[in-house]
């Protein structure tokens, strides 16, 4: 058993580079959740609680991440200490329930914690180990002009950065949307494939229009067309239409996946280790896909570093990963958090390979964006 020394929290607000509007929030900055415990052997393991838009995307918002850590789990594991990963989740999981995206960042700083006691990297400690040192990323344009997309996409084409692109939908009129992604397929044609997210935005019947009308503009997939608990609507829809569709809100841990994939309801998952509730049940997510034939996606919360180093790891580890990721959270921030940022090079981004998530933070940014900044400065302690 080992000690917990001390852990603190701290809620960063970080600008973003453009707003980036999605159907139930339009963001101008990402505020992410910092978790770091420090253990009596003198490491420190540090993790991310991230959603999008306060609390507008899921029951949690980065105020409850932080109240639910600093209330609830930090004084069970100071009381306590710690054992193994799996085993102190399951403690604290007795304790709180939900809360999905406080566990992820609390597991996500154990994780690094334990990679950095046995010198090894996330990715070892999860099944087999990684299968992948990189893949592909999706950059998601969602600056709401078409013309100002296009350029975007055409930006991160050149760049070698993304070949994939995420259009954020369902604010606006089937109709207008459709014209919107039609417009970007377009223009970028076979160089890249287009893919949609609609963040729950449509009824079963304008689902039933948008995805027939976004089959022929030449789209690849709908993410997320209906509500998060629509799964009979979305079992019809994928009996009735070819362009698949992709499950993200829907998905919030195993036990979800297990009804969306038995349902026959989704042909791909979006796994996302926050909304999963954190790495260990996100992998059983991804594993659960895998069993049912079910296509593979990595992704994000738009998470900062922390998060999307962590979502990586796991994701090196799937044996499929047929649909890529989306782990470009740092990339839509002004700020960089880490010493030595995350490496994108040729459409990939490259998975740490240092021990645990095999990153540092950069203090003065953090010092810098942190909400509360007249609290002591966040340092490693012993
Ligand atoms: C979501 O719903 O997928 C992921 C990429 C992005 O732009 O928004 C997120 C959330
Ligand atoms: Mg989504």
């Amino acid at each position: 058993m080992i000690a917990v020394k001390g852990i603190e929290t701290c809620i960063v607000d970080l600008p973003t580079i453009r707003p980036h509007i999605l159907a139930m929030a339009t963001m101008h900055h990402q505020s992410i959740v910092l978790v770091r415990i420090h253990t009596s052997d003198g490491l420190e393991g540090i993790g991310e609680g991230t959603t999008i838009g306060g609390a507008s995307y899921c029951d949690e918002s980065p105020e409850s991440i932080k109240v639910v850590i600093d209330t609830y789990i930090k004084p069970l594991l100071l009381e306590t200490g710690l054992t193994g990963v799996g085993a102190t989740m399951a403690m604290i999981g007795r304790l709180v329930s939900g809360n999905h995206i406080a566990k992820c960042a609390v597991e996500t700083a154990l994780l690094d914690l334990e990679g950095k006691r046995l010198g090894v990297p996330v990715s070892a400690l999860l099944g087999g180990g990684r299968v992948r040192d990189s893949f592909p990323v999706a950059w998601t344009l969602a600056s709401g002009d078409t013309a100002r997309d296009i350029e975007e996409a055409e930006e991160m084409l050149e760049a070698r950065r993304h070949a994939i692109f995420k259009l954020k939908i369902g604010k606006r009129s089937v109709r207008e949307d459709v014209a919107h992604v039609a417009a970007i397929k377009q223009a970028l044609g076979d160089r890249a494939s287009v893919r949609v997210d609609v963040n729950q935005g449509w009824t079963e019947i304008q689902a039933d229009t948008g995805m027939g009308l976004l089959s022929e503009a030449g789209a690849d997939l709908v993410e997320q067309p209906v509500g998060r608990y629509a799964t009979a609507a979305m079992t019809r829809l994928s009996a009735r239409h070819s362009i698949p569709i992709m499950a993200d809100e829907s998905l919030h841990g195993p036990e979800s996946a297990y009804t969306v994939a038995s349902k026959d309801a989704a042909k791909i998952f979006a796994v996302k280790i926050a909304q999963s509730g954190g790495l260990l049940p996100a992998q059983r997510v991804g594993a659960i896909a895998d069993a049912a034939g079910i296509g593979l996606y990595g992704g994000t919360m738009l998470e900062a570093s922390v998060g999307t180093a962590a979502s990586a790891h796991l994701f090196a580890t799937f044996p499929r990963l047929d649909w890529g990721s989306e782990l470009f959270g740092p990339l839509l921030l002004t700020e960089e958090l880490l010493e030595q940022p995350l490496l994108y090079r040729d459409f990939e981004l490259h998975v740490p390979q240092g021990p645990g998530l095999g990153i540092n933070l950069d203090e003065e940014k953090v010092s810098h964006f942190r909400r509360d900044r007249t609290a002591p400065v966040l340092h490693a302690v012993g």
